[in-house]
């Protein structure tokens, strides 16, 4: 991996990706796209690994896709390099995916933080979607997932003004779920990542799958799908083994099966 830096055993049952480009600020470009798509299938298929954080460093997340590589290129080009099959795949990651964001998250850089299922911020990320000043707009999500995330009034100040928002900004919109100190940012996404590896993994997947439901379907069938994983986690020992430890009053021993 030359973009991309994995270790599968960063924490207790805790990955860790770092996205590693700082010269250009982690622009998102093909191949560091494909080598996170990669490991982020191999750690889903790792089973000492119940949850990914993916970070970049502390001046930028990532500062959008790699200008440099899309500037010459036709609509036909970007037809066939057909690049967004890339993050199709990423959304497909079945663990929790937290993204640990300082310095810039622009354009594909935002757009790859909304991928992840949850945002923890230094004090000084600042996310955007400033395609509009390339004479583009955004491309991997960001129309959709910034909208259901913000609303739309302000989606569309972001999409259409190319303007930055500040970390308190996007934790008082609803995007980040905590803003912390810049020193901090990384430690705070990974104690909510080894939080969260203390539950099921099996009933955290299921989690995931079904809160993510609720974007791509109306509630009646969201209700359905919620309550057909609801039902399949009484097929896995962690559901027996959870509710014999609440009976009797320890902590339970999750093994994933
Ligand atoms: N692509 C390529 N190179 C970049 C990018 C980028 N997105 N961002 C920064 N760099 C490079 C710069 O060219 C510079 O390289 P060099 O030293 O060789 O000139 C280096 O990183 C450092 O950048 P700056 O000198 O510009 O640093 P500043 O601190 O002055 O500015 C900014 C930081 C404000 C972040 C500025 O770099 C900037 O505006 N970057 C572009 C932000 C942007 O427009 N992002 C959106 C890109 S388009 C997009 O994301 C479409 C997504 C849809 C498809 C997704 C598929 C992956």
């Amino acid at each position: 991996m030359e973009f991309i830096q994995v270790n599968n055993q960063y924490k207790k049952h805790v990955a860790l990706i770092n996205l590693n480009r700082p010269k250009e600020l982690n622009a998102l470009n093909l191949q560091l796209m494909g080598e996170l798509r990669d490991a982020l299938k191999a750690l889903d298929e790792d089973d000492n690994v119940r949850v990914i954080v993916l970070t970049g460093n502390e001046k930028a997340f990532a500062a959008g896709a790699d200008i440099k590589q899309m500037a010459g290129k036709t609509a036909i080009d970007m037809l066939n390099v057909d690049q967004f099959s890339t993050w199709d795949q990423i959304k497909k990651t079945k663990k929790p995916l937290i993204a640990a964001v300082s310095g810039f998250a622009l354009g594909g850089g935002c757009e790859l933080a909304m991928t992840c299922d949850m945002i923890v911020a230094s004090e000084t990320a600042k996310f955007g979607q400033p395609e509009i000043k390339i004479g583009v707009m955004p491309g991997a999500g960001g129309t959709q997932r910034l909208t259901r995330a913000i609303g739309k009034a302000r989606a569309m100040e972001l999409v259409l003004t190319g303007k930055f928002i500040s970390a308190d900004e996007a934790l008082g919109y609803g995007l980040v779920n905590k803003v912390v100190p810049t020193e901090m940012y990384l430690e705070a996404a990974v104690d909510l990542a080894l939080e969260i590896a203390q539950m099921s993994p099996v009933a955290a997947k299921l989690a995931k799958e079904s809160v993510n439901r609720a974007y791509e379907t109306h509630l009646d069938e969201g209700l359905h799908f919620e309550r057909k994983n609801f039902y399949l986690a009484f097929a896995s020992e962690d559901q027996t083994e959870g509710m014999k430890a609440f009976v009797e009053k320890r902590k339970p021993e999750f093994t994933g099966k």
